[in-house]
């Protein structure tokens, strides 16, 4: 898998351990030993049922679609843009995957509607297999997104997941809007074993990123995640509070690769869609997490976000458990919900 490119030779053998734990489809080659078999096994079948309302939505439909259909013509292609709706792919999306299925249905002179089915998986994955930036360390990771989405869950999972692959990571509790923010992100820290900076409530987001940066470059950590009140209740109040944060960070930390996470929550549809376009034009978003998969059968945002947006989708969660924070994989993804 070429998520992520690899810069220098010691980084390289930390990434071959965050690979390790990349979703995997569920063909497995021979070569594989038994526990890697084992555990992309464990990691699909997370995936599959994370994905399990929305495959019975989606695929649900698309077979009874194909069952019902004797020959392809405008009916058939006008119940499945419905379906594609009907899973929040957008309009402008679902019209658009269906027109290049005409296109290639008919160039390839496919009359079977089964067959259709394949070429639909095959160009929802090409749509969603895009381009993602190489990990490097350091690197500091703005986590934002509305209330409630799941910032501070993700937070925890990530620094459970790169711990796991033997990354030193810090948090920063800079959510000072309400003291159970951090109180929450304490938690997380202790569940994954790694420091966090905290100041107290009502504190200044920027101090503790500063604080945050001062510990982070004192023990070496690769990653230092930053819990961010960024959310959109004011545009303007946020894109300071970006910035004021980005002006600490190139000056205190030079050097540092800086990501900006948004945070989706799947659950609430073409909502969510509109949050990432709103958060993209006020901060420079390298990618989204795309949370609560498991609660919805709308998992067809993955598709309009990131064809509508042109922003990757990185990470989903599929559940609660630590386990259900999985690196996106387009491949596995459309092989799970069809
Ligand atoms: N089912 C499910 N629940 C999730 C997932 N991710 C987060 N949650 C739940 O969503 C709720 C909100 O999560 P938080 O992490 O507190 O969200 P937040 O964005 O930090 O919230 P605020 O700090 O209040 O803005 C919690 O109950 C989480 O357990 C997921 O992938 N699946
Ligand atoms: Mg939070």
């Amino acid at each position: 898998m070429a998520f992520f490119g690899f810069g220098k030779k010691k980084e390289e053998k930390k990434e071959e351990r965050i690979e390790k734990v990349e979703p995997a489809s569920p063909a497995v080659t021979e070569q594989q030993s038994a526990p890697e078999q084992e555990e992309k096994k464990g990691l699909f079948s997370r995936l599959w049922n994370g994905l399990s309302k929305t495959r019975t939505n989606v695929a649900g439909r698309v077979d009874e679609l194909i069952e019902a259909t004797e020959e392809i013509d405008e009916d058939f292609y006008e119940d499945l843009v419905d379906i594609l709706i009907m899973s929040d792919m957008g309009v402008r999306t679902s019209d658009k995957v269906i027109e290049e299925l005409k296109r290639r249905i008919s160039a390839q002179g496919i009359t079977d509607a089964r067959k259709a089915r394949d070429v639909l998986k095959q160009i929802l994955k090409e749509i969603m297999d895009m381009p993602r930036k190489p990990l490097r360390w350091p690197m500091i990771m703005m986590v934002v997104g509305v209330n409630g989405v799941g910032k501070t869950t993700t937070i925890g999972k990530l620094a459970m997941r790169f711990k796991d692959a033997r990354h030193s990571v810090v948090l920063a509790a800079a959510d000072t809007f309400r003291a159970a923010a951090a109180d929450q992100l304490q938690i997380w820290s202790e569940r994954a074993q790694v420091p966090i900076v905290r100041h107290s409530e009502g504190a200044d987001p920027a101090a503790v990123v500063f604080d945050g940066i001062q510990k982070a470059k004192a023990s070496e950590a690769d990653l230092l995640i930053v819990d961010t009140a960024g959310r959109l209740h004011n545009k303007k109040n946020l894109m300071e509070e970006l910035r004021k944060i980005s002006r600490i960070v190139s000056r205190e930390y030079e050097g540092a690769e800086v990501r900006t996470l948004l945070v989706i929550d799947a659950t609430t549809g073409q909502n969510g869609l509109q949050q990432a376009r709103e958060f993209s034009e006020v901060a420079d978003v390298s990618g989204i997490v795309l949370t609560k998969l498991d609660g919805t059968a709308k998992g067809g945002i993955a598709v309009a976000i990131m064809d509508e947006l042109k922003l990757p989708v990185l990470y989903i969660g599929v559940g609660e458990g630590i386990e259900d924070l999985q690196a996106f994989d387009a491949g596995a993804f459309v092989d799970a919900i069809f």
